[in-house]
């Protein structure tokens, strides 16, 4: 991989609702990245250091009730440390950060699927300094319930992951929706198809960053 330098790295983002591939196409986009010497950092949210991985074991796996607003702050939480301590230093130093989740989840989760409103986060993020934006996000996308799917051969869901039809279908639409403001940033992958055939979108869509390393 080639050494850090002072150019500033890139930013790239992967979302998308419970079992659409993130994690699947996380290590494809690593795969990619090692490919062209580019030197990068591979991380998630909730999590990405020490205590933002505690904070994602307290707002995942938390038993009794908890509140929208204390889901949010502990997301918000996690995103602060991660932003201070890894992701805005490994930039700085002219690597590349691969974020599996970043702010449109918890404006999508949050903001649209809780109905805490979508200004509230975008507000709460501003006065937490939280104003970093990704280069390019890859939205995984495809309808709710082939998504639940696929994930149900998995263990015990987590909290989030109990939730409605209702609470993913408005998930779903706000991320759409922040696709549709932002489709510079936003690229839109069909993740209902084969891997082969998800995975050659991916890579057409990091095509034009790629081609700037
Ligand atoms: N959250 C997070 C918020 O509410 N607010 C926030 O601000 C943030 C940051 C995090 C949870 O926290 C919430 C969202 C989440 O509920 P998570 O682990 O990041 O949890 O999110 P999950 O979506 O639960 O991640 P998963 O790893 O469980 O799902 P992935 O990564 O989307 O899916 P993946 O790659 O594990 O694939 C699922 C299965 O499908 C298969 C895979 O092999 C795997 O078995 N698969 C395919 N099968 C057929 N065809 C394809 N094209 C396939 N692609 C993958």
């Amino acid at each position: 991989m080639s050494s850090a330098n002072s150019e500033r790295g890139k930013f790239i983002t992967l979302e998308g609702l419970e079992g659409v591939g993130k994690t699947t196409n996380r290590a494809f986009v690593e795969k990619l990245l090692a490919q062209h010497n580019i030197d990068f950092v591979g991380t998630r949210e909730p999590g990405g250091t020490p205590l933002g991985e505690t904070l994602r074991d307290l707002v995942l796996h938390s038993a009794g009730n908890m509140q929208d607003e204390t889901e949010l702050l502990l997301m918000t939480a996690s995103r602060v440390e991660h932003v201070a301590n890894v992701i805005e230093p490994a930039l700085s130093l002219g690597q590349w950060v691969l974020c599996d989740r970043f702010l449109d989840a918890s404006i999508a989760y949050q903001g649209a699927g809780r109905e805490l409103g979508i200004n509230r986060i975008v507000d709460l993020h501003t006065m937490m300094g939280v104003t970093i934006e990704p280069d390019l996000t890859l939205l995984l996308d495809m309808p709710v319930e082939a998504g639940l799917a696929r994930m149900s051969a998995r263990g015990q869901p987590d909290r989030i992951e109990k939730e409605t039809l209702a609470f993913f279908e408005r998930a779903r639409a706000a991320y759409l929706q922040r696709a549709l403001e932002a489709p510079n940033r936003v690229s839109v992958i069909d993740a209902s198809g084969s891997l082969e055939s998800v995975q050659l979108s991916v890579k057409a869509a990091l095509m034009p960053l790629l081609k700037t390393a």
